[in-house]
């Protein structure tokens, strides 16, 4: 550990006694390094800059408290509010990693689950629509991974856990067939990578950064990227990378990194090398906060706009900030808060543009305070809305998923080791409800031209009884989530003009805008109600 300046010792020392009285468990190294990077905020790193000092990456695992007890909430306003429904299905694993495959089925990934002496690692095939569940064993911890999802379909595992406390990172990757539900094992990374981030790339290739390694435990260095069947060397990290980095990638093909660190940054996939473009309003990197980067659509020109929410410790903040990527010097402004501070929240996006924002907690790690209240964030407005109440609280693990119904699933939490919350809650925004209650009328989607593979700025057909009454035509990318990030969603609209019956659009213009592989196809109604979705392929 580098040595510490007594006014950082003090401050170290300071939140290490209030850590320990909100928690039994002793302040492991990681904590450590966490309060270390806070008291210290790393310098602006360059390209390629020195490394001197092995940096120490600031999210903690977090882990200690009970789960509440379940109580009963009913929505009298589904139409304003939407609806959270708890199924009586529970989850038979740890869901920690959830990925939408394109059949409608999720991967779900609990490896050994946030229990050191777990030795069987499991996962799971979800099927929502019947609530049936198939789980299996797999050959290497999973648990920890990063997950994207490859353009042919395929989740595609990056790392894990090789060892617990402290925690040493898996150098494995595998692939998951959606068709056999087999893993196969592909290359192994430079090294371990415990909560390392994936990001695909505008051809298909696959940006992986941070992590643990499997040497000592400390932060992996290299940058890798993913391409024809093999890892190549693709940079270094900067100086203080958190783990989990929340990234996502720019219709400019670079990758805009939002944190947990205040400084926000733009690495560029042809020069390996990573910029430093501008620094949080939060005075503090915002640890298990979250990232969304907002729908690109034709009346925006696509310009990518990221919003990053809550996050921090121990106590949550309830800001919200949001950075214009499209002008020459970016700059993060304050967004609308939320109803309370959230750490450990997720964000998702809804076909109609607006970000569902639900769990989390105000106290880290702390049931007692977890935000049930779900929220509605409206880009055009700039607005929070409500968005009904979670029944369970949702904390440290826990995930949502867009479903190709256009509901969210809601699964986990474990903040504390060898328990988690197996219950399944499902949301249905208000826009899948009549004033009275009852069921909207969707829009349907009938056959989509081509049948195939969709080409980049190819014609596209979508046939639909309901065309004089779209008003948007979306994209939405399956995604893949863990640790309060979604390391694949994206929302690409696409400009169409209607005529009976049919909708001719064109498929977004090339990969940086919509990376290739699987994505959700909605129309969404005049009234604002999306069609169930179907699975294209763009490439
Ligand atoms: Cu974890």
């Amino acid at each position: 550990m580098p040595p510490l300046s007594l006014c950082a010792r003090r401050f170290v020392l300071g939140l290490r006694t209030i850590a320990n009285a909100l928690s039994p468990r002793p302040l492991h190294l990681l904590s450590v390094a966490l309060l270390l990077a806070t008291a210290m905020p790393a310098g602006r790193a360059q390209a390629q800059p020195p490394e001197p000092e092995e940096p120490e990456p600031f999210i903690e695992p977090a882990e200690s408290h009970d789960m509440t007890e379940v109580r009963a909430v009913v929505e009298a306003q589904p139409a304003k509010n939407g609806r959270w429904d708890t199924l009586h299905f529970r989850m038979p694993i740890n869901p920690v990693h959830v990925a939408l495959m394109r059949n409608g089925k999720v991967l779900v990934i609990a490896g050994s689950g946030n229990d050191p002496d777990n030795r069987r690692w499991q996962a799971a095939v979800w099927e929502p629509t019947g609530n049936t569940v198939r789980t299996f064993n797999l050959t290497w911890d999973m648990f920890c991974n990063g997950m994207v999802i490859l353009p042919d379909g395929r989740p595609f595992v990056l790392g894990g856990t090789l060892k617990y406390d402290p925690f040493i990172g898996e150098p494995r990757t595998s692939a998951f067939d959606p068709a056999t539900e087999k893993f196969s094992a592909l290359p192994k990374m430079s090294g371990g990578r415990w909560y390392p981030t994936g990001t695909v790339l505008g051809d298909g290739s696959v940006l992986v950064d941070s992590g643990l390694n499997d040497a000592n435990g400390k932060m992996n260095r290299t940058v890798q990227i993913w391409k024809r069947g093999a890892w190549t060397a693709a940079g270094t990290i900067f100086s203080g990378v958190p783990l989990y980095p929340r990234q996502h990638l720019l219709p400019n093909g670079k990758v805009f990194l939002s944190g947990a660190s205040r400084d926000s940054r733009i690495y560029d996939p042809r020069a390996h090398t990573f910029t430093t473009i501008a620094t949080t309003l939060f005075d503090r990197p915002r640890d298990y906060g979250t990232s969304v980067l907002l729908p690109l659509t034709p009346a925006q020109g696509w310009k990518p706009k990221v919003m990053i929410l809550g996050g921090s410790g121990p106590m949550a903040t309830d800001t919200t900030e949001l950075i214009d990527l499209s002008v020459a010097t970016p700059k993060w402004v304050a967004g609308p808060k939320m109803v309370k501070g959230r750490i450990h929240l997720n964000a998702t996006l809804l076909p109609n543009g607006k970000v569902l924002v639900s769990g989390g907690s105000e106290k880290d790690e702390d049931g007692a305070t977890a935000v049930e209240e779900a929220q509605l964030y409206d880009p055009e407005s700039d607005s929070f809305a409500p968005a009904s109440t979670m029944e369970l609280p949702r904390l440290y693990h826990s995930t949502t998923l867009l479903l190709p119904d256009a509901t969210v699933a809601a699964l986990g939490g474990n903040p504390r080791r060898r328990r988690y919350q197996s219950e399944v809650e499902i949301y249905s925004p208000p826009y899948l409800f009549n004033a009275d209650g009852s069921p909207a009328k969707r829009p349907t989607l009938g056959r989509i031209t081509p049948a195939g593979a969709l080409r980049y700025g190819a014609p596209l057909q979508v046939r639909t009884p309901d065309a004089l009454h779209v008003s948007s035509l979306v994209l939405v990318r399956a995604g893949a989530v863990t640790h309060a990030f979604d390391m694949e969603q994206r929302l690409v609209g696409l400009s169409f003009t209607a005529e009976a019956g049919v909708l001719k659009a064109k498929a977004p213009a090339n990969g940086n805008l919509a990376p290739p592989g699987y994505y959700l196809l909605f129309i969404v109604g005049d009234k604002g109600v999306p069609s169930m979705a179907k699975f294209v392929r763009l490439m």
